[in-house]
């Protein structure tokens, strides 16, 4: 570890990290729950590594963040990437689930709540994922909405998505993302997207259509005092390119069903519907969903670059 590694107690941010944010260059922070637990093995490494280099293409910084033996990593290694995407006991961290992870040195990957947190302070002000966490479809007898609607209401960061995850009942997400004063932009349209779906039905108030456009919202939060909750970008997929409605429809509704029945609860809910999407479907939600995430990181490197060039 050179000298420019910033280390804090139980948590480091990667020396090329530190020193770009330092700098005020260009820094695209990726979680790591979507690589661990929401896409199959074997496969999710090279997606982890292909976001990276996607970022990288496009002239901003990666930092995947996760938990390795009980350490916060921010911009982790090769190995350590390596390490939470084939890992045996690899944990899915919440915000709540930080502390007890790191006091028994365990390994985890961190979900956008609790990647936005260590990013953020880090000094890192823009994030890629696929699908937000949200309320879901169950959420009146269950009463499971995503603790990252929580998490993004407290923290400082630009979150690039193609919505929520279409498992989860869409209009209840976007009325608790009000609730919790979270700005939502979409990018070049003012329909919500439905994560593997371009158009999650719901209509957007706001719009941006370029990276520059985005840069002035947050300029201008940032004037008012108002930065310290997140900016959600919505970045949908092409219609070319989205996953066949009735498809989708269909293959939830059986997932949903088999979910019931199997008594699944708490943070196992998503893996399993995403991953019974990518069976029920043949693999075509999950081409669906690696999409969505190289596009949204590509964005994630276009706004950074934008804001740092404001700023410059
Ligand atoms: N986006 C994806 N796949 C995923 C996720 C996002 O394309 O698996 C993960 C994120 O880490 C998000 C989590 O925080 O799903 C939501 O989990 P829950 O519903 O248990 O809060
Ligand atoms: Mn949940």
């Amino acid at each position: 570890m050179d000298a420019l590694t910033s280390r804090e107690p139980r948590v480091r941010t990667r020396a090329d990290v530190a020193a770009a944010v330092a700098a005020g260059r260009p820094v695209v922070a990726l979680e790591s729950t979507l690589i661990a637990h929401g896409l199959p093995r074997p496969g999710n490494l090279d997606v982890a590594r292909e976001l990276e280099s996607v970022v990288t293409a496009a002239g901003a910084l990666p930092a995947t963040v996760g938990v390795v033996g009980g350490t916060a990593v921010v911009g982790l290694d090769g190995d350590e990437l390596a390490r939470l995407a084939t890992g045996a006991e690899v944990a899915k961290l919440g915000v709540r689930d930080l502390g007890p992870a790191l006091a028994a040195g365990r390994d985890g990957a961190t979900t956008v709540g609790s990647t936005a947190l260590l990013a953020a302070r880090a000094g890192i002000g823009f994030f890629a994922t696929g699908g937000l966490g949200g309320v879901h479809r169950e959420a009146r007898e269950t009463w499971d909405e995503s603790a990252d609607l929580d998490a993004l209401a407290g923290t400082a960061i630009t979150v690039v998505c193609a919505g929520v995850k279409s498992i989860l009942d869409v209009g209840a997400t976007l009325e608790r993302l009000e609730s919790r004063n979270v700005t939502v932009l979409g990018y070049r349209t003012r329909r919500f997207p439905g994560f593997y779906l371009t158009d999650s039905g719901h209509a957007l108030d706001w719009s941006a259509d370029s990276p520059e456009e985005v840069a002035e919202v947050l300029a201008a939060r940032a004037d008012l005092g108002l930065a310290a909750s997140a900016v959600v970008v919505a970045n949908p997929l092409p219609p070319a390119e989205q996953l066949d409605p009735a498809l989708h429809d269909r293959v939830l509704g059986e997932a949903l069903t088999r979910l019931r029945a199997g008594g699944v609860t708490g943070k196992a809910v998503t893996p399993f519907l995403l991953a019974a999407l990518h069976d029920g479907t043949g693999g075509a939600s999950l081409a669906a969903n690696i999409r969505l995430v190289r596009r949204n990181a590509e964005l994630a490197a276009h706004l950074a670059l934008a804001w740092s060039q404001r700023r410059a």
